[in-house]
């Protein structure tokens, strides 16, 4: 049993305490799901998280999602139920959202969303409803409900043909933000921007063009792998000029919002209309989303559901207050600040090294390094490189990636996690000397006389190197030392 062994070894830990137990719980009723437990422990424990979207929460969030909140039906918001016996309910969710009104100094927050995907929708329906059907209600002097059914064709016909832009998904955008093959790009009309091919960076006189020619009902800023800074101030002053909905997905940058690192015009909250968000990045809360807007969004965001979501949840609901709370402190603001300064140490020593940085360095959590140009290798092949040598990393597209979305020709590299085990520049340069000798060492497989895009050899030496010094610094900086197993 694994509490058993702990208790003999170690002492008392009451988190420890109710996840050792949790798992031999769970081993009676199934001993595969609690040994893929300790197995994603030890693996995590084994290989490097540099993932841009990917962290490490506190055992206090994961406690928090697996108990009976789960069992909970509680349509509606804290004390305006369509189910009975919320209490507990309402007091977990109105923790969450006064939390998080504090970390982000706003006066509207949803927090039910079940992701980041799901708030996007959400958010995006609401503007919808709220710019359009309510304006055409008004003009028919009617409720949804009185229309007929002819009256609600019509203005659901509106409702379909209005335009979103965000920054293209090749240039750092996300998938939700009106990419062919997501929903945003066929429940309206997408014309996305994109980066300066030269700088990579955004071009806002560019912007400013499109905008004023396609005028959008919403223009969208927020990234997936885009390392710099964008400055909300200038994109809320294009955003009016056509009277858009100026709407933010901060999701990769949350928690540098939420620790003071992102200031000033920097910080789209004061800026944006709707601000999105994921919980789990830099955030390092439970999987979920959330929802920050202005007053005159508020009524429309939170009938998400019925909206777009189905029941909320409150058990991911009770672990996002708990990690708001860690983010209201002190220790959360220098966590953040460290995860910047990281990112900017690894970067510098890629470069030095003579690894080419899109954009020559970043602001933020991420660096997007072009393995094609520095090592002549693909994203693919640049991940599984890493992956050996037991550093996790996910490809990329760069601008104008000639390899296109599967192979691409940038990994994306992210400190968050990193930096939640305690490391801080020194260790960057370390790992920016690492990931440089298994790229440097990695070669293409030559296959039927053809150079593969996937496959890869990397010399063995370099190899066993670079894992020995990866094994050190996990050494070093352990997840969850407190979990004996
Ligand atoms: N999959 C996340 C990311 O890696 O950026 C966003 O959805």
């Amino acid at each position: 049993m694994y509490l058993d062994k702990y208790l003999e070894k170690k002492g008392k830990n009451s988190g420890v305490i109710a996840f050792l137990a949790g798992l031999d719980h769970i081993q009676k009723i199934s001993k595969e799901v609690a040994d893929s437990i300790v197995q994603e422990l030890k693996d995590q424990r084994s290989y490097l998280k540099m993932i841009a979207s990917e962290n490490y929460s506190s055992l206090a969030v994961q406690l928090a999602m697996g108990n009976l909140f789960t069992d909970k039906y509680s349509e509606g918001i804290p004390k305006k139920r369509f189910y009975a016996g919320c209490d507990n309910v309402d007091t977990v969710e109105s923790l969450a959202i006064e939390e998080a009104k504090k970390i982000f100094g706003v006066d509207h927050v949803y927090v039910q969303p079940h992701s980041g995907a799901d708030a996007n929708m959400v958010a995006y329906w609401a503007i919808i409803i709220q710019k359009v059907q309510n304006r055409e209600l008004e003009k028919f002097n009617k409720k949804l409900e009185e229309l007929t059914d002819k009256e609600y064709e019509k203005i659901r016909e509106l409702l379909i043909n209005q335009k979103i832009m965000g920054m293209a998904l090749s240039s750092g955008g996300h998938l939700t933000h009106g990419y062919r093959h997501n929903i945003s790009s066929k429940m309206m009309i997408s014309h996305s921007y994109e980066v300066d091919p030269k700088s990579c960076m955004l071009d806002y006189k560019k912007i400013q063009e499109k905008v004023k020619k396609e005028k959008p009902l919403i223009l969208l800023a927020g990234y997936s792998s885009y390392p710099r800074l964008i400055n909300f101030a200038k994109m809320k002053e294009i955003a009016d000029s056509v009277k858009a909905v100026f709407m933010v997905d901060m999701a990769h940058f949350a928690g540098l919002v939420a620790g003071k690192v992102m200031k000033g015009e920097y910080n789209p909250v004061g800026y944006a209309d709707i601000i999105t968000s994921t919980t789990h990045k830099t955030l390092r809360g439970p999987r979920g989303g959330i929802i920050l807007c202005t007053e005159e969004f508020k009524d429309v965001i939170d009938k998400g559901c019925p909206l777009v979501l189905g029941g909320p949840m409150p058990h991911v609901i009770a672990a996002k207050a708990i990690a708001f709370k860690e983010a209201n402190s002190k220790e959360f603001c220098d966590y953040a600040s460290n995860i910047v300064k990281n990112a900017v140490a690894l970067a510098e020593k890629l470069k030095s090294l003579g690894a080419k940085i899109i954009t020559d360095g970043t602001d933020n959590h991420l660096l997007l390094v072009d393995v094609n140009k520095s090592f002549g290798i693909t994203g693919r092949q640049a991940e599984k490189a890493l992956r050996e040598a037991h550093i996790t990393v996910n490809r990329n597209t760069i601008p104008l990636d000639e390899n296109g979305p599967w192979y691409t020709s940038g990994i994306r590299i992210g400190t968050p996690a990193v930096t939640t085990l305690g490391m801080k520049e020194e260790q960057m340069k370390e790992l920016g000397e690492i990931i440089f000798e298994i790229l440097k060492n990695t070669r293409s497989i030559i296959k039927n006389g053809k150079k593969s895009k996937a496959e890869v050899e990397v010399d063995k030496n370099a190899l066993e190197k670079g894992k020995d010094r990866i094994a050190q610094l996990l050494k070093e900086f352990p997840l969850y030392p407190e979990i004996i197993i």
